[in-house]
């Protein structure tokens, strides 16, 4: 499985590094985004290493995507944020900060007239666990 030393996601993935997981399966990861923009903001990874969207095989962003749609089933039904976008960046141009590729699950409000680039400002940390908490529980098959 292709994995690089360097990249922070591959240290979440091999435990160097501690996150608030929500979720795994033999080919993703799902956890809670350190720097949230809103209660709820997730990220779902591949376990293998790949950069960015086009680098990452067919069947990888198929199981992606699978999970992907699990963990925002699970922030609506125990967040209910306003709205959720999946979103998914490629190159600095696009913002991307970590080059694993990843989806965001990212809950909105109503009005919150976000913009694409958030700021990256750190989240309370016992806020996002509790909330980790409560999207956990609320995964299903
Ligand atoms: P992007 O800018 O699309 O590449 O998003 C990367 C996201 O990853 C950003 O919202 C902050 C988050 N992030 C960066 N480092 C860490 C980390 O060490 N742990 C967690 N949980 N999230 C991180």
């Amino acid at each position: 499985m292709s994995h690089d030393p360097e990249c922070i996601f591959c240290k979440i993935l091999e435990g160097a590094i501690p996150a608030f997981k929500l979720y795994e399966d033999d080919d993703t990861f799902a956890f809670m985004d350190i720097n949230p923009l809103h209660d709820g903001h997730a990220l779902v990874i591949p376990k293998e290493h790949h950069t960015n969207i086009f680098e990452t095989p067919t069947e990888v962003l198929t199981t992606l995507m699978a999970t992907t749609q699990r963990i925002a089933k699970a922030v609506q039904n125990s967040i209910a944020p306003d709205g959720i976008n999946i979103l998914q960046a490629n190159g600095h141009g696009a913002a991307q900060s970590v080059f694993h590729i990843h989806f965001h699950v990212l809950p909105r409000k109503n009005g919150d007239d976000a913009k694409l680039n958030w700021g990256l400002r750190p989240g309370d940390k016992d806020h996002i666990e509790q909330l980790a908490d409560k999207i956990r529980a609320a995964i299903s098959d």
